[in-house]
């Protein structure tokens, strides 16, 4: 493995110790389409099941502290969040990201905070401003809102009049943000809604965000772009602007797949953090970037999926810090195309993987934490303790 000039390979180390990926609650939990759902035993199935898991794959990666959490799945009536919080305190774990959930209720079928009903607004209002409460008795520090709202014909909805309602909503919920906590924006292009998305592109968030206040930022989940979509460069320019604020990380082969990182094109995960590490290297700084995994997984075995993807991901951030960025700037100013993509693409095709082990043994973890983590039988206990419950307690559960 070539270190590119100027970069130490204790400058690597450091930077990957920073390089922190939230893990999703929901990614441990039994998810589906909207076909139907094929049930895991060892699928969690509360929040005490999804803490636990996710507290799996910190224990062998090392880099997964924070677990992102969903209201409406993560805290069912009467939950206390500060206890929520201490569990995960007591495995090791922070909370990360709080989202709210405006798109399940029977009342949001025609949108949320987009709804011509003046009282489901606020309806929708009042869930992401609680939802802040929530936020702070968990110790969480970043609000994270996707919505579903947009309309499936032509004149269903009045497209300006709904982008107005959003947008004065959005700048509510961050005159109620507390002090150091961020608001993230994510967009969609379609689904669940067919003909027009209220926030269907980076551009649209970006000026939603700018709109609502100085803490307020765009996600992008990777996920959620048209096929052919140059993603990094959506990334480039929202860095530029000061607007990144965050990722959904998962891979697809489509839209919203939620494949795992790097399942079905490794290389983009590469090119979209080659910029990120362009960024810091002239900036001299990390840049205050969530770095969230997205997966509802339906085949895989939900924790394996989630360690394949946080590995993936590990890998494709070490391949974008090998890239010699002077190179790929000297060959620039001669125009020579071939040489500046040489540069990216001999980092790419370097094999980091020798060099992750022993990054991680030197820390005290597991050289392939995939491997340990088969090996510690941890899924068939966990089957053998919720399979069960879950027989008892759902009815479609065979
Ligand atoms: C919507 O597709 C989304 O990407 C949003 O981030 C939601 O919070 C999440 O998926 C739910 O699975
Ligand atoms: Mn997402």
């Amino acid at each position: 493995m070539k270190l590119p000039r100027g970069l130490s390979e204790q400058d690597l180390c450091r930077r990957l110790d920073r390089f922190e990926l939230e893990t999703p609650s929901w990614g441990y939990a039994d998810t589906g389409t909207r076909f139907g759902k094929f049930f895991q035993d060892a699928a969690a199935a509360t929040i005490e099941e999804k803490l636990a898991d996710a507290a799996a794959v910190h224990g062998v990666t090392g880099c997964c502290p924070r677990v992102a959490l969903h209201v409406l799945w993560d805290f069912a009536a009467g939950t206390d969040p500060s206890a929520v919080a201490a569990r995960a305190g007591a495995l090791g774990l922070r909370i990360g990201s709080i989202n709210p959930n405006v798109f399940q209720d029977q009342c949001y079928k025609l949108g949320s905070l987009t709804n011509r009903d003046a009282a489901v607004r606020g309806r929708a209002l009042d869930h992401i401003i609680e939802s802040i409460g929530l936020a702070q008795r968990t110790g969480s520090d970043v609000l994270s809102l996707w919505f579903a709202d947009g309309t499936n014909y032509p004149g269903q909805g009045h497209i300006r009049q709904r982008k107005r309602w959003l947008a004065e909503a959005l700048a509510r919920v961050h005159a109620a943000l507390p002090p150091g906590m961020a608001m993230l924006v994510e967009y969609k292009p379609f689904e669940p809604a067919f003909y027009h998305t209220d926030i269907a592109d980076w551009g649209m968030a970006a000026a939603f965000a700018r709109a609502a206040g100085p803490r307020a930022r765009v996600l992008v989940d990777t996920g959620h772009h048209l096929p052919g979509c140059n993603i990094e460069h959506i990334v480039a320019f929202l860095i530029d602007e000061g607007m990144l604020g965050g990722f959904h990380l998962n891979d697809r082969k489509y839209a919203d797949d939620d494949l795992t990182v790097g399942a079905i094109d490794p290389y983009q995960f590469f090119r979209v953090f080659q910029e990120i590490v362009l960024a810091e290297r002239e900036m001299g700084r990390d840049l205050p970037i969530a770095y969230m995994i997205d997966q509802s997984e339906s085949i895989k075995p939900k924790t394996e999926a989630m360690l394949e993807t946080v590995v993936a991901a590990q890998e494709q951030f070490t391949r974008a810090m090998l890239v010699d960025h002077a190179a790929a700037a000297e060959a620039r100013a001669r125009d020579d195309v071939v040489m500046a993509e040489r540069a990216l693409k001999d980092a790419f095709a370097a094999d980091v993987r020798p060099f992750l082990a022993d990054y991680r043994a030197a820390r005290g973890l597991p050289r392939d934490p995939l491997d340990a983590f088969r090996q510690s039988g941890y899924l068939a206990r966990a089957a053998a303790d919720r399979a069960p419950r879950k027989r008892n307690t759902t009815a479609s559960y065979a």
